[in-house]
């Protein structure tokens, strides 16, 4: 039987169903995004719970010209399947294909790029004003989930708009979820409404209201907006009555809570909606995961799951593999938590992602969730740090960015001592160009009173959180997305020496010196710089190989002496060549007018660094130990001088 998803081909075909064809395909989607992400993996819970709610806005709205913008962009797998990008769905988070997340390369539906949480109102005013000043007329429609309204940025949004009086739709899609529970004042303020939905005496009246409209000739405009005006005054009626209706007070005219699972009453109430001037803020109620009984009972486990058996809901996991960093990292953690009562753990909405759930498991009153909010954890992180308390925080590399002014300000001015433990380091794989941690080092180096440093392996990570813990001031640790290389992990835990890196090969300096060329390898580069060093030495070519540990401070000493010796250095590290660790290697030969040596720098290149498998981006920018054994086989060839960027 031919399904109807595959007859649509743009929004178009779709205001042409029937209700009954609607429902038939919200059906068709799901199972659609069920397969298809079960082979790879990908978000799958945010996606099944807004098949109705996508449907619906692009029947109501004339998209593309009006504009739909998606915080976050992971729940938009459906309007993928409804913009003309069904036949390459199977291709999404694939190295060459689909976009795991908007893309606006990808499709005129996609709007505005994202993948990090709260932009959407900014970015949607910001197009309702363009609009109004170039004269068009169109609507302009933010969706954002509960979580995402848990980020200041949304918060700062919605007091700009509120003021303004641009005509913008906020569409919030409220399933109480953001990857974990959601957290904070506003979702309990929400919760307070979404109970109005299931409320008896609310349901009826909804009822009462609603045959009202039904009866009005909906003939045109003016009915509609007839209509539209009598179920919003009864909304407003009812909410006003049962709570003080925060966003009405900030400007928005607020509608809701109703079902986002009800097509034709979500059809309704956009047709209604898209008449009232002003800001006006829809409250729609979704099941996160909904229609898969795996995901409607553990949202959280299959927000973002591997590939997955469909059938039996399993996630396929190798048994074999060894942890992951983020879990030597959260065990780490509360191991030294366990003995040290000053020690606290800091999320943004992460408690899985980060590991830090082990944390809230074993000293939940030592555990702070604070929402989709890095900013402030950063500087609550500070004010623990001022108050006597040993915070650290856990923010991925990605994340981190949104909180650079807080470092700066609010924790190295005052040289307090935050650990700011950032996972997801360097090329992340799948999630693409905004989710890379690839700015890290850049952006914690330039920082006085800050100390950098990353990992060559997991054993060292759980050395460097101590050593992070137990030294004074701010200090920044990265390390990266995935599995450990599965070493035996030291029990007893040291403090390593501040700015000392680690000579792996040869055994002393001195032998180190006379090498044809040294490695200088930070965090997860250093395996592929070892694996190179001993093929280049069955060449013939022989190689010092250094765990330099910190870009911050560097061990100075050692690089000098090995540029001096060697006449050839070779950094590596998983993050951009501008400002990264190799920069900062750079810096010192130039300071100290080491000119007459040859050095390449290898790392990503000035541009964003597309999505695909792990191992295809880190061949593609030239982060393997192949890729280092050319470049070491060229310089020992050549008599070059100089510095030169592999990128
Ligand atoms: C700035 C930022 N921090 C953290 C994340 C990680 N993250 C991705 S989805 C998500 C939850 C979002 O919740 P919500 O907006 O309610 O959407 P839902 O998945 O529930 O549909 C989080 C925390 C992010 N994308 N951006």
């Amino acid at each position: 039987m031919t399904r109807i998803l595959d007859t649509i081909n743009d929004p178009e075909q779709l205001r042409a169903l029937t209700t009954e064809q609607m429902q038939q395909l919200a059906e068709e989607i799901r199972r659609e995004i069920i397969e298809k992400v079960s082979v790879k993996g990908g978000h799958l819970a945010p996606n099944l719970g807004v098949v109705e709610l996508t449907m619906a806005l692009h029947y109501v709205f004339d998209t593309p010209k009006d504009l739909l913008v998606w915080d976050i962009g992971h729940q938009a797998y459906v309007h993928k399947l409804l913009t003309g990008r069904r036949d390459r769905f199977h291709t999404i988070r694939q190295f060459g294909g689909l976009s795991g997340y908007l893309r606006r390369e990808e499709s005129p539906y996609d709007v505005f790029g994202a993948s990090h949480a709260s932009t959407s109102i900014s970015a949607a005013l910001g197009l309702a004003a363009a609009r109004d000043l170039q004269g068009e007329q169109r609507k302009v429609v933010a969706i954002i989930g509960d979580g995402a309204l848990t980020g200041g940025m949304a918060l700062e949004a919605i007091n700009n708009a509120g003021s303004l009086k641009k005509n913008l739709i906020v569409v919030l899609n409220d399933n109480n979820k953001s990857i974990s529970d959601n957290v904070g004042a506003i979702n309990h303020y929400l919760g307070k409404l979404r109970q109005l939905q299931t409320s008896r005496s609310y349901q009826r009246l909804r009822e009462m209201a609603k045959g009202s409209i039904e009866k009005l000739p909906m003939v045109g405009d003016k009915a509609r907006e007839a209509a539209g005006r009598a179920e919003m005054s009864f909304k407003n009626f009812v909410l006003h009555s049962k709570s003080g209706l925060i966003f009405e007070e900030l400007g928005f005219k607020f509608f809701g809570p109703f079902d986002g699972h009800d097509i034709p009453l979500l059809v309704d109430v956009f047709e209604n909606i898209k008449q009232v001037e002003g800001p006006v803020m829809v409250q729609v109620v979704t099941k996160k995961g909904k229609g898969w009984e795996y995901a409607e009972e553990d949202s959280t486990k299959w927000h973002g799951p591997g590939a997955f058996d469909y059938t039996t809901g399993t996630i396929k996991k190798n048994a074999a593999d060894p942890p992951t960093y983020t879990d030597i990292f959260a065990t780490t953690l509360v191991e030294l938590a366990e003995k040290d009562t000053s020690i606290v753990g800091i999320t943004a909405a992460m408690a899985e992602g980060t590991g830090l759930k082990k944390m809230q498991q074993r000293f939940p009153e030592r555990y702070f969730d604070v929402g989709i909010a890095e900013q402030h954890a950063v500087t609550f992180a500070a004010g623990l740090a001022v108050g006597g308390m040993r915070p650290v925080v856990a923010i991925y590399s990605t994340f981190m960015q949104r909180a650079f002014d807080q470092v700066i300000h609010d924790v190295c001015m005052q040289n307090l001592h935050v650990v700011l433990a950032m996972d997801r380091a360097g090329i992340v794989g799948e999630d693409g160009p905004t989710q890379h941690g690839v700015f890290d080092i850049a952006f914690m180096r330039l920082i006085p009173n800050m100390k950098v440093m990353a990992p060559k392996d997991e054993n060292e990570l759980r050395h460097m959180l101590y050593t992070a813990t137990y030294m004074d001031g701010p200090i920044s640790l990265r390390y990266p997305r995935g599995k450990g290389m599965g070493i035996p992990l030291d029990s007893e835990l040291h403090a390593l020496e501040i700015g000392k890196a680690e000579l792996l090969s040869p055994a002393t300096l001195a032998l180190a010196e006379q090498q044809e060329c040294a490695i200088l390898a930070f965090g997860a580069t250093v395996a592929q710089a070892e694996v190179a060093a001993k093929e280049l030495a069955e060449e013939g070519i022989s190689v010092a190989v250094v765990n330099a540990r910190w870009a911050k401070p560097l061990d100075e000493e050692l690089i000098i002496r090995l540029a001096k010796g060697t006449g050839r250095l070779v950094t590596i590290e998983d993050h951009v060549v501008a400002g990264g660790f190799g920069s900062a290697v750079l810096e010192l030969l130039e300071s100290r007018g080491i000119r007459d040596i040859n050095v390449r720098v290898i790392g990503c290149p000035d541009k964003p660094i597309e999505h695909g498998a792990l191992s295809i981006l880190k061949e593609l920018h030239g982060l393997s130990s192949a890729h280092l054994k050319d470049v070491v086989r060229d310089m020992v060839r050549s008599e070059a001088k100089g510095y030169e960027l592999a990128h």
